[in-house]
């Protein structure tokens, strides 16, 4: 199709003319379990029966069991965060780590990028131990700051640890958990995550990333930001999510005075605490250039707003334009909503619409090919050209705002699908 054509060509010419790429403040160990029904025994709790019914973070072992039962039984996924270091301790002891894989948006963006001729692609990590930079592929456009500037994670880690670990609890289609002497059969292949992050959950910039930042904001043209989702409401201490975001936007601002040409993009992921979300809708939106967001992101969006969910849910593209429209304020210009089969790009003001058209055909083709693969490879985009698209390219404009319904290449059986919402992202964004 033509909005395919010459685009991977394009694409590594336009990475090449690329200059340094910021990328903060979620980087984290994944530990992958796969979940075995006949250990888990018969559990004796009441299963929610919604979304509502879910608890916002695990506090104690039973939402842990809630969250997992509520996934498995819907084949859903879902994220959650721990709250209680007991709750920590009983899960290392009752699953251990698992298998130990790269995570976190800001390195997953990192992962999806560093196979392409970004010139600099530097990367925060927090706290940067042995073991997650070990995960980090051996890449020359890869950097970290270390107390001797920019150098590889291998180079430049600082003590060894896990002090932060993302469980992902795979479960599979036709797997059964029984729960008060009923069997719940899993219908569809997905994950549960529980996620223990209370060093990095407050998102501080630390040194020394973040006076290099300030002193080189002029080496850099694109900065992605994303983590929210690990945030608290309220920390043990006192702070509250608004001082921190306030505390972070001091940070942009600095560098924004640095250098007024850094094109910002927010990158929402799972917000599941109300407050967080609301604290990142009203202190931020309208504070950076661009938002990347699935179709259960935006759900979420628009029920804050005070419309219903469902709408979003059911992929109605009307009413997803009209909250996007809503929300496009400040310096919001360019709000690209991904879902499976199609993207939808929104843009205000003064885009280069054809870049911004090929940057999602070589968003859309890495995203299939690293489903079909499991892992970025270039030579072999092409195996993914012939796959035809379902939804129809469709563009058009309303009250100046620009709409792209861009039709998507997705692979029937993928290997995995976890991160690729950070590639899409984070690839549209820096070539666009
Ligand atoms: P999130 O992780 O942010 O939800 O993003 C997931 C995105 O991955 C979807 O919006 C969809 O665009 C893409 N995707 C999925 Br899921 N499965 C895919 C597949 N089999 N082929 C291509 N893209 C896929």
């Amino acid at each position: 199709m033509k909005i395919y054509d010459g685009v991977i060509d394009w694409g590594i010419k336009r990475a090449r003319d690329s200059k340094m790429i910021g990328l903060g403040f979620h980087s984290v160990i994944d530990g992958l379990v796969k979940i075995d029904p006949k250990k888990i025994g018969n559990l004796d709790l009441a299963i929610p029966q919604k979304f509502s019914d879910l608890p916002d973070s695990i506090k104690c072992i039973d939402d842990f069991w809630k969250g997992l039962i509520f996934s498995f039984s819907n084949g859903s996924a879902l994220q959650l965060m721990i709250d209680s270091k007991e709750v920590y301790e009983w899960i290392m002891k009752t699953f251990g780590t698992g298998t130990l894989r790269l995570g976190g948006t800001s390195a997953n963006m990192a992962k999806g990028l560093i196979p392409f001729p970004f010139e600099k692609i530097l990367v925060y990590v927090y706290p940067l131990k042995k073991e997650i930079a070990n995960l980090f592929s051996n890449s020359k456009n890869l950097f970290v700051v270390g107390n001797n500037g920019l150098d590889h994670p291998i180079n430049a880690y600082d003590g060894e640890g896990i002090d932060a670990i993302h469980w992902i609890f795979e479960f599979s289609q036709g797997q059964s958990i029984t729960v008060k002497d009923q069997i719940y059969a899993c219908p569809r292949s997905n994950r549960f995550i529980a996620s223990w992050n209370p060093a990095n959950s407050k998102l501080e910039v630390r040194d020394p990333f973040r006076s290099y930042v300030i002193d080189h904001a002029k080496d850099i043209s694109h900065f992605l930001v994303s983590g929210f989702h690990i945030m608290q409401e309220v920390y043990p201490d006192g702070e509250t999510v608004e001082d921190r975001i306030d505390e972070l936007l001091k940070f942009i601002q600095t560098v924004k005075d640095k250098n007024s040409e850094i094109r910002f993009h927010l990158e929402f992921a799972s917000i599941r605490r109300d407050r967080v979300r609301r604290a990142v809708e009203e202190k931020l939106f309208s504070m950076f250039d661009s938002l990347g967001l699935n179709e259960v992101e935006l759900s979420w969006v628009a029920r804050d707003m005070g419309y219903d969910e469902k709408d979003i849910l059911n992929l109605d593209v009307e009413r997803i334009s009209q909250i996007i429209s809503e929300i496009m304020r400040g310096d919001l210009s360019r709000v690209h909503f991904h879902t499976l089969g199609f993207y939808l790009l929104v843009l205000k003001g003064d885009y280069d619409l054809e870049s911004q058209k090929k940057a999602l055909a070589f968003a859309s083709l890495a995203a299939a090919q690293r489903a079909m693969d499991g892992e970025i490879n270039l030579e072999r985009f092409k195996y993914v050209l012939d796959i035809p698209e379902k939804y129809d390219y469709k563009e058009w404009e309303r009250d100046g705002i620009h709409f792209i319904l861009f039709p998507t290449k997705v692979v029937p059986s993928p290997k995995i699908t976890v991160g690729l919402g950070d590639t899409i992202s984070s690839l549209a964004f820096v070539l666009g």
